[in-house]
């Protein structure tokens, strides 16, 4: 293994902060204990626990209006895998990694799947890009891709996704994530319903071309880029789309892709009561798809959403494998460490989710004892799980304090020496 930073570093940073890690670990574990938990089981079950990172989010992604590139960016899918191997080699909660096509795009995908299991990473699902035009491209998506008018602009669409299950297959992923910017901007512009026959009549011809052991991934958004109407624009749509594709075919939810307050909770809650929840795109929002970092707006709706995937983990219907990736654009941080960041929100939601007493939760849901049932909530929620992650983290070889010692590594300015600058491109991802 070829890992990006020194073991060294992260050894001599963690033998500094080790003391105080086991005092906190120590004390967590008799305050767990008196309320029958044992602590190194939760533990154990966040060390199991893992994500992809996005490729595009290892970049400075930037505003909707402009980008701020950092000296030290990486600028090819090559610098990417590294950025992302320093992420897992810290957090030791990111193995794996979500690449995005034509922008990942390199000859030999068996050499660049090498190249990523010598840093130690995996490839997750795979992303398809139909929602911007490529040099040289025949049609042009401009009104649309898979559910476009144009007959030969979604025979590209089809032929383009096919082409990305082909790379996930060289890649060893398992997974095609499918987002299109189809929609409207007007009434009237596209009949609503023709739309979204011509979509699925697409998505069925790149269903068809799915390995067997292959899911298709539909993430649905309200808006963005067409403001009236989008083509599969809601949970509903998606679970409908799905259903009508086949049992290869799951829902992806993006948290950002909603209206806002709306109760992601619970779409979470019906996408798997029906065994359709295919996955996650992570990240926060005030606004609309701000792809912020996860947690940094709304913890709380993070907490939840892992109480929901707690629940359905253990009541599993028809099967529960969701899969989790962070999609989040960063334009005043360094992606590094918001990733590293929001991965240790992520973990935190899900061991705060374990600590939920599921005995008292039921007992008081059955007896509509609503303040002990929501009780049974906030006890889980108040805890501060750090010491938790920071012990799975130090045990399996990350840091203890990730972003001081990434800082101490000096990572960013070495690369700055190393790398060629960034252009000023547009904005977000
Ligand atoms: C777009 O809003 C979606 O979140 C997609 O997941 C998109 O493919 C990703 O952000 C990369 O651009
Ligand atoms: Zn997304
Ligand atoms: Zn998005």
């Amino acid at each position: 293994m070829n890992m990006p930073l020194s073991a060294e570093l992260i050894a001599e940073a963690n033998t500094r902060d080790l003391e105080a890690l086991e005092d906190d670990y120590a004390s967590l574990g008799r305050k767990l204990e008196r309320a029958g938990i044992a602590i190194d089981a939760i533990k154990e079950r966040v060390a199991d626990f893992s994500l992809a990172v996005p490729t595009w989010g290892a970049g400075r992604g930037g505003t909707r209006f402009a980008k701020f590139p950092i000296a030290g960016e990486p600028t090819n899918i090559h610098e990417k895998l590294e950025d992302c191997a320093v992420i897992s080699q810290l957090s030791r909660l990111t193995p794996r990694v979500s690449p995005h096509f034509p922008w990942d795009k390199v000859s030999d995908y068996g050499a660049l799947r090498e190249e990523a299991a010598s840093l130690g990473l995996g490839f997750d699902a795979v992303n398809s890009n139909t929602f911007q035009d490529q040099p040289g491209q025949a049609k042009s998506y401009a009104t649309g891709s898979l559910s476009s008018t144009v007959a030969a602009t979604r025979q590209q669409a089809v032929e383009h996704n096919v082409e990305c299950i082909e790379i996930g297959r060289q890649l060893g992923s398992t997974d095609l994530t499918v987002w299109v910017g189809d929609g409207t901007n007007f009434p009237g512009q596209q009949d609503l319903a023709r739309s979204l026959d011509r979509y699925l009549d697409a998505a069925a011809q790149v269903y068809a071309a799915l390995p067997d052991d292959w899911r298709m991934l539909l993430e649905h958004k309200m808006f963005e880029p067409a403001f009236y109407s989008t083509v599969i624009s809601d949970w509903g749509s998606s679970i409908l789309a799905a259903q009508e594709l086949g049992p290869k075919a799951k829902c992806l939810v993006d948290l950002g892709h909603h209206a806002p307050n709306v109760n992601i909770e619970q779409i979470v809650a019906r996408l798997h009561r029906f065994g359709k929840l295919g996955g996650f795109h992570f990240n926060d929002s005030k606004y609309g798809d701000d792809d912020l970092d996860s947690g940094s707006i709304n913890p709380h709706q993070l907490f939840l959403v892992f109480n929901e995937l707690v629940e359905a983990e253990l009541n599993p219907r028809e099967g529960f494998n969701p899969n989790y990736m962070i999609d989040q654009s960063h334009n005043v941080t360094d992606p590094i460490e918001s990733m590293l960041s929001s991965a240790e929100t992520i973990g935190a939601c899900f061991a705060k989710a374990l600590l939920v007493d599921r005995e008292a939760l039921h007992m008081a849901q059955e007896a509509n004892d609503t303040m002990m049932a929501f009780q049974a909530l906030r006890r889980a929620y108040n805890v501060d799980v750090s010491p938790i992650l920071a012990m799975a983290r130090h045990e399996n070889g990350g840091a203890i304090d990730m972003l001081g010692t990434y800082r101490e590594s000096r990572w960013r300015d070495r690369k700055a020496q190393e790398r060629k600058a960034v252009g000023l491109g547009a904005g977000i991802v």
